[in-house]
C-alpha cells in the first residue's frame, strides 16, 4: 500500500478523497467524543469538521440547514414544538427559528465542544442558540429521547453525524420507536439521510426501519451540497399515524411565514419549488426505494 492509501479508507466512502484548500488551521482539539477542527478554506469561507469528516462550510452550510429545517415544518401547520438531535453549530436552530408559530425548540446535542466552538468561530449559525424558545441540553440523543414524554413533539429534526462513532446508534430501530413515541398523531420527523450515490444500501436500511415505525409516510428527498462526499446529501421525512401529512405540496408554504419575511437573514437555497423538487428521485433510486 502506498502513504496515499490512508487517505482512501474512510469507511463511509472509501476509494474516494475530497479536498479543500486549507489557508489556515483556527482550532484543533479532541473532545469527549470526536476530533474537532476549524479551517479557514481559500474557496469555502470556514469549515468544521469531526474526526475528518466535513460536518459544514459557511459557503454552502445554507443548503443544508434550510432544507432540513423547512422540509418538516412547512409540511404541517402551524408547527409549536420541536427537537433538533445533533445540530451542535446552531444553524439548524436558525432556520427552525424562522416559524414564528412555534413556542418550544429543545435541541439535544451531545459534544459542548461543538458549541462552543460554533459560538467563537461560526456566529452566524450559533445565532440559533440565542432565540428564547430553545432550550439546550447536552448529552445522548439516545437518552433524551428514552426519557421524552410520549407525543411532546410536532417535528423532530435528527442533524446528525454519520453513522460512525457517536451518531451510531442513530441510525438503528430502536432509536426511530423512541422518536415516533416522542411525536405527536400525525408529526414528523427529519432525518439526515446520507448519499444516494455512496449509501444505496444504508438508505434501503432506514427506510425499511422506518417502514415499520411511521405508520402515517416516509419518503426520500435530496439537495446539492458541494461540501458534502458526492455532493448530494439526502433527507428521511416520516409521518406517524393520524392526520396524514402530504410532504410533497407544502401546506404551510415558507413564503406565507410572517416570521421568514421578519428574519435577519434572507434565506439563500430553500423555497416551496425547492421542496416539491427535492423529492424527484433519479431512476435508480426509485427503483431501489420502491421494490422494498
Ligand atoms: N449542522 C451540521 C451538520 C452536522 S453536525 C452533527 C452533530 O451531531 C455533531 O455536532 C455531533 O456532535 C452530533 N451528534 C452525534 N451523535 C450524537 C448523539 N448521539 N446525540 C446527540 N448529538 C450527536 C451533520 C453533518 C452530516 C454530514 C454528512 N456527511
Amino acid at each position: 500500500k502506498s502513504g496515499k492509501d490512508v487517505y482512501f479508507n474512510n469507511p463511509m466512502w472509501p476509494g474516494e478523497v475530497h479536498s479543500i484548500k486549507v489557508e489556515n488551521i483556527l482550532y484543533k482539539e479532541k473532545s469527549e467524543y470526536q476530533e474537532v477542527l476549524i479551517f479557514e478554506s481559500s474557496s469555502y469561507g470556514k469549515v468544521l469538521v469531526l474526526d475528518g469528516i466535513v460536518q459544514l462550510t459557511e459557503k454552502d452550510e445554507c443548503a443544508y440547514q434550510e432544507m432540513i429545517a423547512h422540509l418538516p415544518l412547512c409540511s404541517i401547520q402551524s408547527p409549536k414544538t420541536v427537537l433538533v438531535v445533533g445540530g451542535g453549530d446552531g444553524g439548524v436552530l436558525r432556520e427552525v427559528s424562522r416559524h414564528s408559530s412555534i413556542e418550544h425548540i429543545d435541541i439535544c446535542e451531545i459534544d459542548k465542544m461543538v458549541i462552543d466552538v460554533s459560538r467563537k468561530f461560526f456566529p452566524e449559525l450559533a445565532v440559533g442558540f440565542e432565540d428564547p424558545r430553545v432550550h439546550l441540553h447536552v448529552g445522548d440523543a439516545v437518552e433524551f429521547l428514552k426519557c421524552c414524554p410520549e407525543g411532546k413533539y410536532d417535528a423532530i429534526i435528527v442533524d446528525s453525524s454519520d453513522p460512525v462513532g457517536p451518531a451510531q446508534e442513530l441510525v438503528e430501530k430502536p432509536f426511530f420507536d423512541t422518536i415516533a413515541k416522542a411525536l405527536r398523531p400525525g408529526g414528523v420527523l427529519c432525518n439526515m439521510a446520507e448519499s444516494m450515490w455512496l449509501h444505496t444500501h444504508l438508505i434501503q436500511d432506514i427506510i425499511s426501519i422506518c417502514r415499520e415505525t411511521f405508520k402515517g409516510s416516509v419518503h426520500y428527498a435530496w439537495a446539492s451540497v458541494p461540501t458534502y462526499p458526492s455532493g448530494v446529501i439526502g433527507f428521511l421525512l416520516c409521518s406517524t399515524e393520524g392526520p396524514p401529512v402530504d410532504f410533497v405540496n407544502p401546506i404551510n408554504p415558507i413564503e406565507k411565514l410572517e416570521g421568514a419575511k421578519e428574519h435577519k437573514r434572507e434565506l439563500r437555497f430553500y423555497n416551496s419549488e425547492m421542496h416539491s423538487a427535492a423529492f424527484a428521485l433519479p431512476a435508480f433510486l426509485k427503483r431501489e426505494v420502491s421494490l422494498l
